[in-house]
Order: C-alpha cells, then sequence, then structure tokens
C-alpha cells in the first residue's frame, strides 16, 4: 500500500481544530475505517491524496461533479467571473440567466429561488409547504436524508407511536413529534399517516431516486405515483428531494425521468457545478407565498452570488445535450455489471441498484435492496473492508454502504476496465 502519511499527520491535525477532523461527518470514514485521505488536486475522473496517491474518483464531490472536476469551460467561467467580483449582495444578471435555465430544465418549476445548500432548499421547501397549505405535520421515509435541518433529523418513533423521535441530539421531542415517518415502497403505511392525520399534513418530502440508503427504486414499485395520487386527493403537497438525482438520472431530473410532477423541487449539489448552490421551486402559485413576494420568509447573504451562478451555468448548460446521458448510461451500466460479475466470480453475494450514473453495489444474500432495513441487513462489516481494499488499488468510493457513488462524463472507458480489474483483485484480497 502506498504511504498515506501526510493524511494521516493532516488527520491527527484537523481532529484538534475541527470536529472529527472534518466539515461534514461522512469524510471522517467513520462507518469504514481507515484514514481519510486529505485531496489535494483533481482533474477530470482523477483526484490525488496529499501523498500524491492516484484515485479514480467515483465520489464526485458527492453528485456536483457531472462533468468531471476541473472541466475547463467551468474553471474558465469562475476565473472570468471571480475578476469582476465574488458577491454582491444584491441582485446580477447571471442569477436571471441560472433560473431560465432551471426553469427550463426542470418540468415542475415555474419559478424558482437559489439558496447556498441543499439542506437549505429542502428547510425552506418545508416552511413553504406549511405556510401554502396551513398544516404542520410532515411526511418523510425511514432512512432518507434531506439536510440537517431539525425537522428533518427524525426517526420512527417506537412502538405504535405514528410521531417521530429526535435523531439527533437537540432537536427538540416536540418539534420531532411533526414529523412523522414510514418506510419506502410500504404504500399501505403512508395511507395509514394520512388517515390517522388526516388534513393535518403539510407534505410529503421524498428523494424520487433515494441515494442516501444506498440506491434505491421507487419508481417501477409504483410507489412515487401513489404519493402523487394521495397528495393530489389530500391536498398535502408533493416535494421531490432532487438534490442529489436532480440534472443526474436525466437533465429534468427523477420528475422529468419518470413523468412524475411534484409540486415543489429541492435542488443542489450539480446545480453549482461544486459551489454552493442549492435551490427549491415549484408551481407559480406556491412560490408568491415567498418574501418579499408574501409571507413565508427566507433570506441568504449568499444567494445567488455571481461566482456560484456562473459555475451552475457552464455546468448546466453542457447537459442539454442528450448523447452525453446515453454515454453515462452506457459506462455505468457496464461498470456495475463488471463489478457485480466480479463478486460472482469471488464468490461474494451482493446486488446493486442503479438509476443512470448513480450507484450502490449492496452486499447482501438478498435479491434485491427496496428499503432502509433491507440496507441495515447487508454485511457493513465486509463493505469497509471492500471500501478499504478499493482505495488501496486506487479506486474512491463513497465510503458507507448507506451512500451513492457517481459516474461522471469524464470517466473514460479505460477507467471502467481498470475500476472492474481492480475490484477483482480487491475482492481477491479480503476473501482468501
Ligand atoms: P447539503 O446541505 O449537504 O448541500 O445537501 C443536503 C442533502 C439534501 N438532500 C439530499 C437528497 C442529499 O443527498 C443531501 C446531501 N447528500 C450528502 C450525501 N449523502 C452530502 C454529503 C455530506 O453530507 O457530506
Amino acid at each position: 500500500m502506498s504511504s498515506i502519511a501526510t493524511s494521516q499527520s493532516d488527520f491527527e491535525q484537523a481532529q484538534k481544530l475541527l470536529p472529527g477532523g472534518v466539515n461534514s461527518p461522512v469524510r471522517a470514514f467513520k462507518s469504514v475505517g481507515g484514514t481519510p485521505r486529505f485531496i489535494a488536486r483533481a482533474a477530470g475522473s482523477r483526484i490525488w491524496d496529499v501523498d500524491g496517491n492516484e484515485y479514480i474518483d467515483y465520489v464526485g464531490s458527492w453528485g456536483p461533479m457531472i462533468l468531471g472536476h476541473t472541466h475547463p469551460d467551468v474553471v474558465k467561467g469562475v476565473q472570468e467571473t471571480a475578476a469582476l467580483g465574488m458577491s454582491f449582495g444584491a441582485p446580477c444578471e447571471l442569477e436571471i440567466d441560472l433560473a431560465r435555465l432551471v426553469i427550463d430544465m426542470v418540468p415542475g418549476i415555474e419559478v424558482v429561488r437559489f439558496v447556498n445548500s441543499g439542506s437549505e432548499a429542502t428547510m425552506s421547501a418545508l416552511r413553504l409547504a406549511r405556510g401554502f397549505t396551513g398544516r404542520d405535520k410532515i411526511v418523510k421515509f425511514e432512512g432518507g436524508y434531506h439536510g440537517h435541518a431539525d425537522g428533518l433529523l427524525v426517526k420512527a418513533g417506537s412502538g405504535a407511536a405514528t410521531f417521530g423521535v429526535p435523531d439527533s441530539a437537540g432537536v427538540p421531542a416536540d418539534y420531532a413529534k411533526l414529523t412523522l415517518t414510514a418506510p419506502f415502497n410500504d404504500m399501505e403505511a403512508v395511507k395509514k399517516l394520512f388517515a390517522e392525520n388526516r388534513g393535518e399534513i403539510a407534505c410529503i418530502i421524498v428523494e424520487p431516486v433515494p441515494g442516501n440508503t444506498g440506491v434505491m427504486d421507487l419508481y417501477s414499485t409504483g410507489f412515487l405515483q401513489g404519493l402523487r395520487d394521495l397528495c393530489t386527493e389530500d391536498g398535502a403537497l408533493l416535494i421531490f428531494d432532487e438534490v442529489m438525482c436532480g440534472f443526474r438520472v436525466a437533465a429534468g431530473g427523477a420528475q422529468q425521468r419518470f413523468g412524475i410532477a411534484p409540486d415543489l423541487t429541492c435542488l443542489g449539489k450539480i446545480i453549482g457545478g461544486g459551489l454552493p448552490v442549492g435551490a427549491y421551486g415549484g408551481r407559480e402559485e406556491i412560490m408568491r407565498l415567498i418574501s418579499p413576494d408574501g409571507p413565508v420568509y427566507q433570506a441568504g447573504t449568499l444567494s445567488g452570488n455571481p461566482l456560484a451562478m456562473r459555475a451552475g451555468l457552464e455546468t448546466l448548460s453542457r447537459l442539454r445535450d442528450p448523447k452525453l446521458y446515453e454515454t453515462l448510461e452506457a459506462k455505468s451500466a457496464r461498470l456495475v455489471e463488471g463489478l457485480l460479475d466480479g463478486c460472482k466470480k469471488a464468490g461474494v453475494a451482493a446486488t446493486a441498484n442503479r438509476f443512470g450514473s448513480m450507484f450502490t453495489v449492496f452486499f447482501t444474500g438478498a435479491d434485491a435492496c427496496n428499503d432502509y432495513q433491507d440496507v441495515c441487513n447487508c454485511d457493513l462489516e465486509f463493505f469497509g473492508r471492500y471500501f478499504n481494499a478499493m482505495l488501496d488499488e486506487g479506486v474512491y468510493l463513497a465510503p458507507s454502504q448507506f451512500e451513492a457513488s457517481f459516474v461522471s462524463a469524464a470517466h473514460s472507458d479505460e477507467d471502467i476496465d481498470n475500476t472492474i480489474a481492480a475490484a477483482g483483485r480487491a475482492l481477491a484480497k479480503i476473501t482468501t
């Protein structure tokens, strides 16, 4: 194994200064063990750590880097814009340009508001849903992750309790009670929640292609359409959290791929091309309630700043080419097939879920993983060993069985071949 001495000393330093040595928990490798790599630079499909080790990168900053790292047009656009000013705290034309592009690309968005992260987008969309419906309760799904707003760090109450309980210290129990939860793909459980809380539910928030339980399929099961019908009938709003799958599974996101229109959409990651941008948008009659048009308050110092807007524009405008998604589909399908084939050859029980260029390989004897509990039953210890063995082979996957990995437009056929070969070596190492 090549040296990671500098990452190790960096991590020691960082832990003295930052909680867990990181600015976002999953980066600390807690669920897979080992030392997080401190990254020095990236280009295309590659990242290099501070010890000079090179990796084929399938995290891509957790989704944003769909074009690959340091795309020349994105870098040039950011450099040009930075020279004219990073942020004005006043309107700029780039906000109009990106808003027009997002509205044009995402079927369910007629009016949009930019914020600075996915968490800000979902937090704001929930407040808007409550303001629009006059109702307080919300429904989310076990394992669904929508950022760290208080009302979303909630898990199912125990036993018969239908109300939620905090899933993090610091979340008030009384606030968590307003969040109801159900398992993915369990329409009866959702209908029961609506029957028991008739007229009190403001919205359902769901990742139309979940990526935070590993990738899940809610479409072919009819579950997504079921949620749409239930919300329409009850008067609750359907919020698609497309922070991860937006612009990823299709140029217009899951709602375009599946032809199911939410009332509100949350966006992040790809929309900023690697810079901090989130957004929420939807039907005009709902969005007009947002301040200063209406009574639902939401604000942000750096929202719509020119630098982030330009990075988003240079990224999204390159996603208008249908060939890009065809190529991503072909490469991603070949990769996942090759990884599963390697598991079979090594006698390792595995299955996978994939939509476009987001995928998860699950180490389980089950035929499929359809909800959060299925993933909890996977061999999480084996996943940790596989992750670290792949790292030693120069392949950087998402450091958790409960995450998605991503293929970018910069991943070459050779990268795919090399990754499949690396997985064969990694499995040989950890199964003998
Ligand atoms: P941010 O606040 O991290 O920009 O977005 C929160 C969020 C909202 N909705 C969905 C569907 C998301 O996947 C996310 C963030 N995703 C995680 C990856 N599971 C980001 C990685 C991290 O937390 O460091």
